[in-house]
């Protein structure tokens, strides 16, 4: 166990090691800018050795060799220590990365054990086909597909609740057989840490989970162009994403990602206004706009426009920013002051270019890194803050006429990962449901996610899913066989 202290150690071949040089990087409490912890900073030795690790447990380690039954069951072993433990990781994560405890206790843990039993119950189906040859008699061939694990993955995980972004990456390649080589962000290492202590308890053989602490270059960047790497699943920047595309690219290593997002929430003018109001606000405030989904874009049909702006400037100044540990927390800081700093650039951009603030704006004197929940009125679709992804707690409340103009706005983006809209007019929720190019769709809700349902964007939001029997493709290859009868 390495939580006990509070310097943390790398998970390799089943024992938790320093890095080979002795580095360690601190992490902070960005409720309070106090260090929580240091963490082993891996480098490409390290990585080496964590690569080497998970290839011998895939290649000729038990994993993907026992019994489907016997895979399934040390699953569910995790799911049940990740239940127990569900208090402390919560209050692990949102010392670490800030997202409200109440959220990562009541929202994200249920659906961490649901992923992993839901991934559990694949484990004994992943069943190929028997396929009839076009061109051959019934008798003279047998062919089938068998559904393998592609090998030993490396998955980059972002802060932005990193107990989440573990789950749901450990799943569905533990599922499908394939040993992992985990990389958390360096700013929210600690509950992944925990997470990978679960998964040693539950009985995962030695190799099949190793975690490598440290920065996204010294750490990240030699894992993913590690040639002996089958598969690298990333969630993060999309600027990160491309560079890691160029260095897997060289050894055509398969990939899927999770980017980023410039999501749009539309509000007719039929809507049910107490529930699009708290709802529109919600999907940009959820762990204080540092989440994928954040509905950055409020697009309100012009009728409504006006009420709906004084029922924002009402209802934002309610909203609990504080402390994330705290229990009746809404909005929590921001990552660091860096990421504060980005986020209050976005604000100053608007402001230079014309918009106004209709509410927050400034910065929230407090020793962590906190900024109010802010909402910009006068933006165009073509100013910076209503095109790039800020990833903090800002709406830009912008006027529509028609329906043909609020889907051409919506789409008017390089971004395609999710979408919502409140109207009481089921034609037209469908309607828009079918022309948004989102991979993720909401109507009349938002930030609904099951362990069943794939999650993952469109456009330059990504490649692949998360969750769902989809996720579980991303980590199988499928081999066709051929059997002569003659
Ligand atoms: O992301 P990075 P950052 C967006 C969000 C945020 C911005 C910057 O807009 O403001 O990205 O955040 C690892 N090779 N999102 O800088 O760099 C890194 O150590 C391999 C949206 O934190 O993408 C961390 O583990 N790995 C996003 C992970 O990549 C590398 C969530 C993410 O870091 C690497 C997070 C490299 N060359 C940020 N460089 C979402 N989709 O939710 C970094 N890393």
């Amino acid at each position: 166990m390495t939580t006990t202290t509070n310097r943390h150690q790398l998970l390799i071949d089943g024992k938790w090691v320093d890095a080979l040089d002795g580095a360690t990087i601190d992490t902070v409490n960005p409720s309070t800018g106090e260090k929580l912890a240091e963490l082993a900073a891996a480098t490409t030795s390290d990585v080496d050795l964590a690569v080497d690790a998970a290839r011998r447990a895939f290649d000729s380690g038990p994993w993907r060799r026992m019994p489907a039954e016997e895979r399934a069951r040390i699953m569910h072993r995790f799911a049940d220590l990740i239940e127990a433990n569900a208090d402390e990781l919560a209050l692990i994560d949102t010392k670490d990365c800030g997202k409200p405890y109440s959220f990562i206790r009541d929202i994200d843990l249920p659906n961490m054990s649901d992923l992993v039993r839901y991934m559990a119950g694949w484990a004994t189906k992943l069943e190929g086909r028997t396929i009839p040859l076009s061109r051959q008699q019934p008798g003279d061939y047998l062919s089938y597909t068998r559904r393998q694990p592609i090998g030993v993955v490396a998955q980059v995980i972002p802060w932005n609740g990193a107990a989440l972004a573990a789950t749901w990456k450990l799943a569905p390649a533990l599922a499908a057989g394939c040993t992992v080589v985990l990389k958390p962000a360096e700013l929210a290492s600690l509950a992944p840490i925990r997470i990978a202590e679960l998964a040693m308890e539950a009985g995962f053989p030695d190799g099949v989970v190793n975690l490598v602490t440290g920065t996204g270059t010294d750490a990240g960047a030699p894992l993913v162009a590690h040639p002996r790497v089958d598969k690298v699943a990333f969630t993060g920047s999309v600027g990160t994403g491309k560079s890691i595309v160029a260095a897997a690219a060289q050894n055509l290593t398969k990939m899927t990602l999770e980017l980023g997002g410039k999501s749009p929430v539309v509000i007719y003018d039929d809507a049910d206004l107490d529930l699009a109001v708290d709802g529109a606000l919600a999907a940009v405030l959820y762990a204080q706009g540092e989440a994928c989904t954040a509905g950055s874009r409020l697009y309100v049909q012009r009728a409504i426009v006006d009420e709906v702006k004084e029922r924002i400037v009402n209802a934002v100044p309610r909203i609990n920013l504080g402390d994330s540990a705290q229990r009746d927390v809404m909005v929590g800081p921001m990552i660091s002051d860096q990421q504060r700093s980005k986020v209050v650039s976005f604000v100053d951009g608007a402001l230079e270019q014309g918009a106004d603030v209709l509410v927050g704006g400034t910065q929230v004197h407090k020793p962590g890194y906190f900024l109010a929940p802010t909402v910009l009125s006068g933006v165009t679709d073509t100013m910076t803050v209503a095109r790039e992804e800020i990833f903090g707690p800002v709406v830009s409340v912008m006027p529509f006429d028609d329906e043909a103009e609020v889907i051409a706005r919506a789409n008017n983006t390089t971004y395609g990962l999710a979408a919502g809209v409140w109207t009481s007019n089921i034609g037209r929720a469908h309607r828009y449901a079918d022309a948004v190019n989102a991979g993720a769709v909401w109507v009349n809700c938002y930030n609904v996610f099951d362990a069943a349902l794939p999650f993952g964007g469109f456009k330059h939001s990504g490649w692949g899913k998360e969750m769902g029997g989809e996720a579980l493709d991303s980590y199988l290859q499928s081999k066709a066989v051929t059997v002569s009868m003659a």
